[in-house]
Order: structure tokens, then C-alpha cells, then sequence
């Protein structure tokens, strides 16, 4: 070893790979007592569960008889412990903008809001919506929820008018938490505004409580509109948490999935967690007075989990960025590396291939010495990507763990354990404690050994998804039905001989764009509703910095229907219906669609005819009129 490389990352949690194979043996072999041991060493109960898992997979439950708060486990205990520790760091968008918070702090001001929601009739059980822009509030919104058993239902800051009201609708939200107007990358959001659009046409929603932001003035229905200072400024700053069962509902949050609109995956309180407690604790090796930083949005998963829950309930300094990769410019990450000596830091491959894009000279200005652990997440990871960030980034210095977990699994599943599982770029090698990933042919044939095959997982986890909310029967046809017994991931995998997981992206009409999730079917009706559209079909096609781009061929009523406009339209259709991240990259008007005699689309000619895999189309003879297939390559966008 060079003299000048650091030693390698030692893991306070565990020792080695061996000490790794006997816990996750035991984790798999005795799943209850092996949960129920760290469920009590690790997290505080008002009464202690005595009970693990229920042995019933499409109906779990972790912990039946625990008794628990989640904001106290993020809070009050760290607040009693140490108050003058920072809880959260937060950055905004300008370099100058910065905040931290104590834990005593974060106690005080997630209790005046919780006792401000209370007063207005907020109440265990509850749905809220948060449409929040990434500052404080946004997490004092989310714990004050959990304080009260409140359940949140967090919708991306970038998602339209038409996706806030058709989660709050499904949801029966009753309340919405919103601010006047988020600023990202320099540029504002109207996040107000799209709330006051979206309530429109729903009627569920009784009180719209309003962060003043930036300050800009916004419409205002003093029946229903409510000042989130004014709310929380005459509040007592304590408020009691309310004891929950474990099995109680700790959020929803909304993915997109193969068919349909967005399903409402619904997390517990207990066994969600303790997922996102110990994979945080074991997974980046976290230790006392270790500055991590996650760079999603709250909106998605990985926020809830790695800016949130996971930090906060270790007693964490969590840093909250409310900026973009490339605002100023592309060293704005390693700046705040810097800045605020960030120790762990996990963002997306999609962010790192942009930044390799736009150059090294953007590394120059930072030395990143702080740095020790390198995650990643959302989307495979190139191995030249993968070695990019090691190297670079890391200087050869740090442990990267690669990631893999979903919205539906809580936390993360399979993923090195920093300082202990042995990497390989490109794969997130072996399953975390408790889980059994297998791998499947088509048929629902068990493939052993090297494989390359479906990922399904054969045995519940603590912070597995518990149903889809208000339609149970969705969660088993969607995640319990393609194979017996198992829970199918809808990614497709391959495994090596040294039992090392290469997770190679979706297997099902499922698009992953910048790492954000996005189902054709969305973008297919979204597509439909703009007046000259008679049928729309959407494919991925690859992008070097996106990993995936949205193709979609249209059928128009009639050709001659103005084309020019037409395409604009269609795009600006989608970010109404959705929001800007779902905007096709490309539109090929069309004739005909290839399809079966029965009418079924042959999405598989079309993701080859995106992409230009042409030579290899197979068999196009079933196609009810094959003709079309040339038409569509000579017609290509
Ligand atoms: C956390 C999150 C889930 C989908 C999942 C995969 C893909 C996520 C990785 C990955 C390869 C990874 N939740 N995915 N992590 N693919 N390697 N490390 O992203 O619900 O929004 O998306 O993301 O396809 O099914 S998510």
C-alpha cells in the first residue's frame, strides 16, 4: 500500500466478511430472533415487541405487539442525550445559504408544528400531503406527522398540479403542507400555485398550511389557506408522542409501476425502521460525529429513508441540499463536500455520469479529503462510472457501496457492507441481513449457481412493503403473483460464481430515467389526452447520462392535423399530467403500432427500433400486418 492512501474503512459494526456470513446465516435461519435481538438493542420502545414475524408474506407484520414513535426514535432520544449535536446541516441553493439545526432544536420546532397540526385537527391516522420544497420545514413537516401518527404521503416538489391531485385523491388526504415557491438550480418552482390547481377538483382537502419561503406573493382562500408561521409561532414547545404499534402505518408513498397510475406503497412503523436504522448503521459503517449526506429529494424513497429516517434514527448529522449537481456549476457537490466535511456521501450513477461529462477540471477546486464512504443508488452503475467515482472522486481512497433496494423494500437489500463485503465495480454484490434474493427463468424455474434470471426475494424483510394502499389485492397481483411464493422486483439479474448480484435494470414497462421511476403506461396516457392523439406507445431507449431516455411513437386522428405543433403539445401534455421529468425525448409519428392479430403492441420491435437494434428484431411473422416495421425504422425520430 502507497503511504499516502488512508487505511482501509474499519466498520465499527462489524468486523469482517466472516463475521458478515455468521450474522446473515443466522439472519436467514432465525429471521425472528435475529430482528426481534436488534429491533431491542436498536431502537427505543414504549413497550417491547416479544413477537418477530407473522410467517405470512403477502400479509406481514414485524413486531405485532411493539409499541413505538418514530419521532422519538429520531428525536427526543438523541435530544435528551446530546442536544448540542447537529441534526441536520442544510445547504441551499446558493453557496451562502446554509443552516444547521441541533437535535434539541429539531425537537423544539418538529413539536410546535405537531402541537399546530394537532390544533387544527390533525390526528393519529390521518393522511397528509407534503409538497414541499428541500429546506427544513420539509423534515419538520415529515416528523411532526410521525409525532402525531399522522400518516405523510411526500409528492416530489417536481411532479405537476395533475400528479398532486390524483395522489391526494387517493390517498383522501385531508390536509396539505406546502411552501409559497421552491428554488432549485437558480430557478423557482411554483409549488403553491400547482397546489391551488391541483385542489381545483378535489374535495377531500380541508387546510392548506403554507411556508412563506421565498416570499412571493401567492393566491390566498383564508377559508382553507393557513400561514405555517403564524401556526407554529403561538405553540407550547413540547409535544408528547403519540404511542403507535409497530404494524401501524408510518407513510405512503407513491411509484410508478408496469400498469396503471402510481400505486401508494404503505410502510409500518416498527419494521420500516428498524430496515432503515440498521441498514444506515451497517451499510456506510456510520459512527458518531460523521457528517452524511444523501443527495436525493425527500419526494422519493431514498429521501425518505438516507436523508431522514435512517440518519436521524442513529443519532446522525444529516446534510439537506436544496441545490442542483450542476448549479453554479459542476463542482457544486465537491464544494459542499467540502464545505461542511462530509464523511459519507450517496447520490445516483445518473448525477455522476454528468458530472464525468462535464469534465475533471470540475474536481480541481475541492480536495474531498473528508470523504470515506461512496454510495450510490437508483440505477445500475457502469463499471467505468463505478471506477470514476472511486478513483476521482474517493482518490482511491474510499469504500463505494452500491445500493440496490426499491420503494417497495424501505431500505436497501442488496449492497456492500462499507469496509467489509469485498467490491466488484458494477455490482452491488451480497444480500443485506435477512434477505434471500433469488433468481428465476420465465417459467418460474429456481436458477442456481451463476444465473442470469428475474430477481425475486424468498423471505420477508422488516421493512417490506405492507399493502398498496386501499387496494390490498393490487400489492399480491403486482408483487406476489408472477411467481408462488415469492416477491417478484420487476429488475432482472445476474448472479457470479462467487454469489456476487448484478442488477441489470427493469424487466417490465417500467422506465428509469435519471433514477427516477416512470411507467409507459403513465406516459402512454398522458400522451392520449392531447386532442390529435389516437394511440401512443412509450420505450426506454439508452442514454449515456440519463441511462434511460423516453421514446414514444404516436398515432395521430389525422396526419394532416397540424404535426409541427402537434409534437410540442404532446410534450407539454406530459409535464402537465406528470411533470417535466417524464417529457419524451424523442416522438415518431406513426401509421400503425406493431401488433398481434389479437391487438396486443409488440413492445419488444419497438424498444429495438429506438434503439437501433435492428438486425436483431426476431420474429415480426405473428405481427397482424408486418409491413409496419420497415415503415417505423425508414421513419425513425
Ligand atoms: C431506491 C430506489 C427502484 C428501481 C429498482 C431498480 C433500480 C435502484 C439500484 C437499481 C441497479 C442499484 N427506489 N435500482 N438501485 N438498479 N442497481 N443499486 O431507487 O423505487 O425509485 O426504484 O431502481 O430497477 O427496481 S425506486
Amino acid at each position: 500500500m502507497k503511504n499516502f492512501e488512508k487505511p482501509k474503512f474499519n466498520n465499527p459494526h462489524l468486523e469482517d466478511l466472516d463475521s458478515y456470513n455468521r450474522q446473515y446465516l443466522e439472519s436467514i435461519n432465525s429471521p425472528d430472533n435475529f430482528f426481534l435481538n436488534k429491533a431491542i438493542e436498536n431502537l427505543d420502545w414504549f413497550v417491547e415487541p416479544t413477537l418477530g414475524f407473522n410467517n405470512n408474506f403477502k400479509n406481514a407484520s414485524w413486531f405485532e405487539d411493539g409499541i413505538l414513535n418514530i419521532a422519538y426514535n429520531c428525536i427526543d432520544r438523541y435530544a435528551k442525550k446530546n442536544p448540542e449535536r447537529k441534526a441536520i446541516i442544510w445547504q441551499g441553493d446558493e453557496r451562502l445559504q446554509t443552516k444547521a439545526i441541533t437535535y434539541k432544536e429539531l425537537l423544539e420546532n418538529v413539536s410546535i408544528l405537531a402541537n399546530g397540526l394537532k390544533a387544527i385537527g390533525v390526528k393519529k391516522g390521518d393522511r397528509v400531503c407534503i409538497y414541499m420544497p428541500m429546506i427544513l420545514e420539509a423534515a419538520y413537516s415529515m416528523l411532526a406527522c410521525m409525532r402525531l401518527g399522522a400518516v405523510h404521503s411526500v409528492v416530489f416538489g417536481g411532479f405537476s398540479p395533475e400528479a398532486i391531485r390524483s395522489r391526494i385523491d387517493d390517498a383522501d388526504c385531508r390536509y396539505v403542507i406546502t411552501a409559497d415557491e421552491g428554488i432549485r438550480g437558480g430557478k423557482r418552482v411554483p409549488l403553491k400555485k400547482n397546489v391551488d390547481i391541483a385542489l381545483e377538483e378535489t374535495n377531500s382537502v380541508e387546510k392548506v398550511i403554507v411556508k412563506r419561503y421565498t416570499g412571493t406573493e401567492t393566491n390566498w382562500d383564508s377559508s382553507r389557506d393557513i400561514c405555517y408561521d403564524d401556526l407554529v409561532s403561538k405553540q407550547e414547545k413540547f409535544c408528547e408522542c403519540v404511542h403507535l404499534k409497530a404494524e401501524d402505518p408510518s407513510f405512503i408513498l407513491y411509484t410508478s409501476g408496469s400498469t396503471g397510475k402510481p400505486k401508494g406503497v404503505m410502510h409500518t412503523t416498527g419494521g420500516y425502521l428498524l430496515g432503515a436504522h440498521l441498514t444506515f448503521k451497517y451499510i456506510f459503517g456510520y459512527q458518531e460525529n460523521k457528517i452524511f449526506w444523501c443527495t436525493a429529494d425527500v419526494g422519493w424513497i431514498t429521501g425518505h429513508t438516507y436523508i431522514l429516517y435512517g440518519p436521524l434514527s442513529n443519532g446522525a448529522t444529516t446534510l439537506m441540499f436544496e441545490g442542483v449537481p450542476s448549479y453554479p456549476d459542476a463542482s457544486r457537490f465537491w464544494q459542499v463536500c467540502d464545505d461542511h466535511k462530509v464523511n459519507i456521501f450517496y447520490t445516483a450513477p445518473t448525477a455522476i455520469r454528468a458530472l464525468i461529462a462535464a469534465g475533471e477540471k470540475y474536481l480541481e477546486s475541492s480536495s474531498r479529503n473528508s470523504l470515506e464512504i461512496l454510495g450510490t443508488v437508483g440505477e445500475p452503475i457502469n463499471p467505468e462510472v463505478w471506477q470514476w467515482y472511486f478513483e476521482k472522486v474517493g482518490k482511491s481512497s474510499c469504500e463505494v457501496v452500491d445500493t440496490w433496494w426499491q420503494t417497495e423494500t424501505g431500505s436497501v437489500l442488496i449492497s456492500p457492507i462499507a469496509g467489509v463485503t469485498p467490491t466488484k465495480p458494477g455490482s452491488a454484490t451480497l444480500p443485506f441481513f435477512g434477505v434471500i434474493p433469488s433468481l428465476v427463468d420465465a417459467d418460474g424455474k429456481t436458477l442456481e449457481g451463476e444465473a442470469k434470471g428475474n430477481l425475486c426475494i424468498d423471505q420477508s424483510w422488516p421493512s417490506q412493503i405492507r399493502t398498496v394502499y386501499g387496494d390490498h389485492h393490487r400489492m399480491i397481483e403486482t408483487y406476489f403473483s408472477t411467481y408462488k411464493e415469492r416477491y417478484f422486483t420487476g429488475d432482472g439479474a445476474r448472479r457470479d460464481k462467487d454469489g456476487y448480484y448484478w442488477v441489470t435494470g427493469r424487466v417490465d414497462d417500467v422506465l428509469n430515467v435519471s433514477g427516477h421511476r416512470i411507467g409507459t403506461a403513465e406516459v402512454e396516457s398522458a400522451i392520449v389526452e392531447h386532442k390529435n392523439v389516437a394511440e401512443a406507445a412509450v420505450v426506454g431507449i439508452d442514454h449515456d447520462i440519463k441511462g434511460q431516455a423516453i421514446y414514444a411513437f404516436v398515432i395521430l386522428k389525422k396526419i394532416e392535423a397540424g404535426q409541427a405543433n402537434t409534437y410540442e403539445e404532446i410534450i407539454e401534455q406530459v409535464s402537465l399530467s406528470i411533470g417535466k421529468i417524464a417529457k419524451p425525448e424523442h416522438i415518431q409519428f406513426v401509421r400503425d403500432l406493431p401488433k398481434t392479430r389479437s391487438g396486443k403492441i409488440m413492445r419488444r420491435i419497438l424498444r429495438k427500433i429506438a434503439n437501433n437494434n435492428t438486425d436483431e428484431l426476431g420474429d415480426i411473422t405473428t405481427l397482424a400486418d408486418p409491413t409496419i416495421v420497415d415503415e417505423l425504422i425508414k421513419g425513425k425520430a
